[in-house]
């Protein structure tokens, strides 16, 4: 619930009784502060809301997309403060992500793209695990929009764990989201190609040859990994399905999801075709599609055919069970964002200045009933008017909506750069489907997040805009800008409406961040530091080849040399390590810390070699020593105040 907001408040008219009392007292520090840089009551008010003294930890932790970066981020709210980034399909030295460590490589390995290297990614929409339709703080996954692939980072660590490629498409937009239980990772795809992408059809064909699709990751809880063996893939039309979103409650067992490109246009400027933005935008609707996910995944034991080693359920099969309908939305839509009990979809449409709401309940009557529509695959198409709920009017360029805990819905709009408040209908808010109020941000906001706001019980006070533009709100750091986060008040409180008003803003300097997801801080339980002595990150397990004190030892076999070393402050033992040029070197390091935050590196210059040992943490590197000379390692985390002499020697000897 709403637990900071009355102490939020306390505090404030605390201080500002304080300003107040002082400056009858003729100007305490407060107020000449204040006076001395220009802010003013509002500012001090901000500044009050969101100001977080040391040592105290915020309410609410923002787990952000770090877009082409490749990477997450975590957040505190409402402080905004950074606190850590995550590597994920990018490496990332200080993690020591993807740099000689065998358990990122493995990783990182596992989402090459047909044996091709790709060490990047264009992370678009983290999704945290759920149950019961709560966020319960044990997993993250996200997308990589570029190339298709699925990432699994487990929350007790912070660390990623598991990169799946899609083996049908090379891009995806409409993930990553979750089923209520997370037994199911939503990816749908975007830009229509054959499938499998690499299996080559002319453009000329598109109608025929290409496909969109939607794919379903297996989650096995219990191993936190999701399983390609029992996943699948719905074949769709060749519309380019962007967002997605699950049902729950009421509508659990279903997922939603938005096209465009209804049109199938093929661009091509350079022959004097329509350019795609415009070949794109023709139709005046494009098509909601509604899945019935459940069914699906009934009908995929039996009738899924194998493409490129994947299950995938052809498009006529899905027709045939009743698994995909379609519902004329406004065109080119942009979210689709279910409601908190699951009984409405929001759609908003870039190119529409309403949202729709469709209601799910009108959408199973409508199946009920039949239609004789059909698009040109067959896919049946349910009447407009007879799904639609409602359409409320907010602003130009809607794009995506969040809901709190007192009935209303929070819309981004880019084109207005501006956040519309509105009331849901039914039985959320008794004013029924109506625009409440607007605040501007800056500028031409994307994704927008309230805490827990995509859950089955939303909490309320914030709402975070993010900025794709910055331009003056910052010192410009040469053309390239950060991306700017707003931190938003939500003007609501215990049935209280009041104009929204924005708060803070926190430059995002790395990526591009495209969405983010707020979980309650005491829902996370993560290790303070490894379980036991020896862990392996990759398996969450005590690895029992790791090295161990008191055994450290170099053993040398033919040309293969392998080193059982570990580290504490301040040194590694051995110290010394000899080989021959030309040795296949395997190098298992442990650090043996138990205390909070002795983290050690390990960077071997020269090698390419760096990683990050996290107290208990243990790690194998394997190379060959193919340069001759001497290698000075170090302890590249500064951990001790002889962190510069925590070094050692790697000595490679050419032959005589
Ligand atoms: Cu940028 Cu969700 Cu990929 Cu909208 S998406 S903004
Ligand atoms: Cu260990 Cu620096």
């Amino acid at each position: 619930m709403n637990r900071s907001k009355p102490m939020t408040a306390v505090v404030l008219v605390l201080t500002l009784t304080l300003v107040a009392m002082s400056c009858s007292g003729g100007g305490s520090e407060v107020d000449s502060i204040a006076k001395e840089r220009g802010l003013s009551q509002e500012d001090i008010e901000n500044a009050v809301s969101t100001y977080t003294p040391s040592g105290e930890h915020d309410p609410y932790i923002m787990i952000s997309s770090g877009g082409h970066g490749g990477q997450l981020f975590v957040i505190g709210v409402p402080s905004m403060r950074l606190l850590r980034s995550v590597g994920v399909f990018t490496p990332e030295p200080w993690q020591g992500w993807g740099y000689g460590g065998e358990a990122s490589a493995a990783v990182l390995d596992a989402g090459n793209v047909e044996g091709k290297e790709v060490r990047w990614g264009d992370t678009h929409h983290p999704a945290l695990s759920e149950t019961k339709g709560e966020y319960d703080g044990q997993m993250v996954f996200i997308n990589d929009k570029a190339n298709a692939r699925m990432a699994v980072v487990d929350l007790r660590d912070f660390e990623t764990k598991q990169i799946v490629k899609n083996p049908l498409a090379i891009n995806d937009h409409g993930g990553a989201f979750v089923t209520p239980d997370t037994e199911w990772v939503l990816e749908g795809g975007t830009y229509a190609t054959p499938l499998p992408w690499s299996s080559y059809a002319p453009i000329s064909e598109y109608q025929s040859q290409y496909r969109g699709m939607i794919t379903f990751w297996k989650f096995d809880r219990e191993a936190r990994r999701i399983i390609p063996e029992q996943s699948f893939a719905m074949e769709l039309p060749p519309y380019w399905q962007d967002l997605c979103d699950a049902g729950k409650l009421e509508s659990e067992g279903w997922v939603f999801c938005n096209s465009f490109n209804t049109e199938m246009a093929t661009g091509g400027i350079e022959q004097g075709n329509p350019p795609f933005e415009a070949g794109v935008s023709e139709n005046d609707m494009d098509y909601l599609h509604a899945i019935n996910l459940k069914k699906a995944a009934e009908v995929a034991q039996t009738q899924a055919q194998d493409v490129n080693g994947f299950k995938v359920l052809p498009l006529s099969a899905s027709i045939q069970e009743g698994l995909l309908y379609f519902m004329p939305e406004p065109k080119s839509p942009h979210g689709a964002d279910v409601t908190p009990k699951g009984d409405f979809i929001v759609v908003a449409g870039k190119l529409d200045p309403h949202v729709t709401i469709y209601s799910f309940e009108k959408i199973q009557a409508a199946i009920e009933k039949g239609t004789d529509e059909k698009d040109q695959f067959g896919v049946p198409v349910l009447d407009f008017d007879a799904t639609k709920e409602a359409q409320v009017e907010l602003g130009l360029g809607p794009l995506h909506t969040q809901f709190d805990n007192e009935g209303h819905a929070y819309t981004s709009l880019f084109l207005d750069s501006a956040v519309a408040r509105w009331s849901l209908g039914g039985d959320y808010h008794d004013e029924g489907w109506e625009l409440e109020n607007s605040v501007p941000v800056q500028y031409n906001i994307g994704h927008i997040s309230t805490p827990e706001g995509d859950t089955v019980s939303p909490d309320g006070q914030y709402v975070v805009a993010l900025n794709k533009w910055s331009i003056d709100r910052f010192f410009p750091t040469g053309p390239l800008l950060p991306q700017n986060f707003q931190l938003i008040d939500n003007g609501v409180s215990e049935g209280q409406e009041e104009d929204m008003r924005v708060m803070y803003d926190m430059p995002i300097g790395n990526g591009e961040p495209h969405s983010v997801q707020i979980i309650k801080a005491d829902k996370l339980d993560p290790f303070e530091i490894y379980p036991e002595v020896g862990w392996d990150p990759g398996t969450m397990a005590v690895n029992p080849n790791a090295a161990k004190a008191g055994e450290e030892r170099i053993e040398r076999n033919g040309n293969n040399v392998e080193i059982w070393s570990t580290a504490i402050r301040s040194h590694f033992n051995p110290e010394h390590v000899q080989v021959q040029q030309g040795d296949n070197v395997t190098w298992h390091i442990t650090n043996l810390e138990q205390s909070q935050d002795a983290t050690h590196g390990f960077s071997l210059p020269g090698y390419n070699i760096q990683l990050s040992l996290e107290p208990g943490e243990a790690e194998t590197i394997r190379f060959v020593a193919d340069k001759p000379g001497i290698f000075t390692w170090y302890c590249s985390e500064f951990c001790s105040a002889l962190h510069l002499e925590m070094m050692g020697y790697f000595m490679v000897q050419p032959p005589a």
